[in-house]
């Protein structure tokens, strides 16, 4: 009787708004993916990393960390990893620029990636090439930070871009929730234009969570409670980071809300996308690093309004809160 119920309501469409997450896995497997990220930064990155590892339509194949001291960054990749039990999950570093780690260095001061229980790549941009070269199935690439690692990795292995796509948190393409300020140079495109050229406009299939959309997601109320609240390793380990990072960006308090969680809606888009309201346009990226509509421009699909935030941030709770490595 369950099963007729069931089967009657995938037929009118209930369960596929229900259970909305499995729509872009292949065949019910789990799509694999790898995460770059300039983690330490923002906290972003690290909530980030806790939906990646909360999301069962996700596998996480690498972690490779972008821009700046990326060895200080693997290291709390790494450590983030142990610590919530997926040292399964290889670390990659990728091109190093300077010794910034970020205000999330105090946690990792002590620890030494030589003490990584998984695989540590020094080179993560080729690990990351290897990775998609070697898989069966399509990659999904999530970069949520600048991306020199993919440019560098397009440079070396161009076929990457018919075996992989891309999801990225990037640009700022109408904005119009804050209308002081406009379509604007993005933090992950300035920092590098000519990179977020390069992967930006790339062969692969590229899908954008711009700031019209990732600049307004924090998590607050009773959603934020559950994981500030939750007393199992992932979202305590957040919650540490989380305090740590506040004390060198005090305007956010880790009591009541979060900081604005922009790297989560690019994770959310590589198993989902349902709760945006997603549209085809072709963009090209400036010099200025403007991400603007051009007729000559990459077509993207861009996540450029929300159909269902609220939707979103119980999505993100729910995963954040109720994880348990036996899940998996
Ligand atoms: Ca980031």
């Amino acid at each position: 009787m369950i099963r007729k119920i069931i089967l009657l309501l995938a037929v009118i469409g209930v369960v596929g708004q229900l259970g909305c997450t499995h729509s872009l896995s292949t065949k019910g497997r789990p799509i694999p993916v790898i995460l770059d990220t300039d983690i330490g930064i923002d906290i972003d990155d690290t909530w980030a990393l806790a939906l990646l590892l909360a999301s069962p339509e996700l596998d996480l194949k690498l972690v490779v960390t972008d821009s700046h001291d990326t060895v200080g960054k693997a290291r709390l990749a790494a450590k983030f990893l142990q610590c919530v039990g997926r040292s399964n999950v290889p670390v990659g570093i990728g091109l190093k620029q300077d010794d910034v780690v970020g205000p999330q260095a105090e946690w990792v001061k002590d620890y030494q990636l030589s003490s990584y229980a998984g695989t540590v790549h020094e080179d993560g941009v080729q690990a990351m090439i290897d990775v998609i070269m070697k898989s069966p199935v399509p990659v999904t690439l999530i970069a949520i930070g600048p991306v020199p690692n993919l440019a560098e990795a397009l440079r070396r292995e161009p076929r990457i871009a018919e075996r992989a796509r891309l999801v990225v948190m990037g640009g700022s393409v109408d904005r119009q929730y804050n209308d002081k300020l406009g379509r604007c140079a993005e933090h992950n495109v300035i920092q590098a234009v000519k990179a977020a050229q390069i992967a930006y406009g790339a062969g692969w299939n590229v899908t954008m969570a711009p700031l019209d959309t990732a600049g307004i997601v924090v998590l607050a109320d009773e959603n934020y409670a559950r994981v500030r609240d939750a007393d199992i390793p992932l979202p305590k380990i957040l919650m540490e980071n989380y305090r740590i990072w506040s004390k060198v960006s005090p305007k956010y308090d880790p009591s009541c809300k979060s900081s604005t969680l922009y790297d989560t809606v690019a994770v959310y888009l590589a198993f989902d996308t349902t709760l945006c309201d997603m549209r085809k346009i072709r963009l090209r990226v400036t010099d200025e690093g403007m991400t603007e509509p051009h007729e000559k421009g990459k077509l993207t699909h861009v996540a450029m309004a929300w159909k269902d935030l609220d939707g979103f941030y119980a999505l993100l709770a729910d995963r954040i809160a109720g994880y348990r490595r036996s899940d998996r």
